[in-house]
């Protein structure tokens, strides 16, 4: 019988990622569908008004057209916490809510633009699109463009273990799966410069949640030869 939840959307894409690993922690079933969001299919673009992935759909809602659909990660997560409240993935706390949801959103658009346009693109997917690699920008952007947001995330994650509070909760796995996308780029992130960052990413990057993903999304990209 097929799963309540229907995740549209590619691999390799952070904010599917994001889904996946919170249904991963959630212990719930889904299923997968493939939808590209740079050609989109007539169907796609009417679930998808800003014809990004992921979308999701929930079944039990609605199974077929726009009905029982949610595009947005930061949407579809929030969603999936009110279906499936355990365990608890956003903080319970007014303040520790909030900046919860303000970690989400840092690492949803500041760390996603810099990992993704200037890291995972020019080292990953131009070689998909038939280009050379532009080793250059990506280490431009690792040395230029992305230490102001790592000292910033490491300032946010000393002395803790999780970001927020003392549990899991969406702003870490908001921040390690744009490091998802970094790790497959085969960046590199100095431990010794920015290790409370390095701490939970890592820790999180570990978890069967983001390892499976990570280790199914390793066999369709490659990383350039060393390059940082
Ligand atoms: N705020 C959105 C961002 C989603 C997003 O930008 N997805 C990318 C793929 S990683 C996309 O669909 N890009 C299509 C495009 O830029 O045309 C979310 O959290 O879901």
């Amino acid at each position: 019988m097929a799963n309540d939840i229907l995740l549209y959307g590619l691999k390799g894409s952070p904010f599917v990622r994001k889904v996946q690993i919170l249904l991963a922690e959630k212990g719930v079933d889904y299923d997968f569908e493939m939808a590209n969001p740079f050609a989109p299919t007539d169907w796609f673009a009417a679930l998808s008004p800003a014809r990004r992935i992921p979308v999701m759909r929930d079944r039990s809602i609605g199974a077929e057209g726009v009905a029982g659909t949610l595009p947005d990660s930061s949407v579809i997560c929030a969603y999936l916490e009110r279906k499936y409240p355990q365990p608890t993935l956003y903080p319970t706390g007014a303040f520790d809510y909030g900046r919860a949801l303000w970690l989400e959103e840092y690492a949803d658009t500041e760390l996603a633009s810099r990992v993704g346009l200037g890291i995972f693109r020019p080292a990953v997917m131009s070689a998909l699109m038939g280009k050379a690699p532009d080793l250059e920008r990506a280490r431009k952007t690792l040395s230029e463009d992305l230490p102001p947001l790592f000292d910033y995330l490491n300032e946010q994650a000393h002395g803790r273990e999780w970001f927020v509070g003392d549990a899991l909760s969406i702003a870490d796995i908001s921040v390690a799966t744009q490091f998802g996308n970094f790790r497959l780029a085969g960046g590199k992130l100095d431990a010794s410069r920015w290790p409370h960052l390095a701490a939970i990413v890592g820790r999180m990057l570990a978890r069967p949640s983001a390892a499976h993903c990570l280790e199914q999304e390793g066999k369709l990209f490659k990383a350039p030869e060393a390059w940082c």
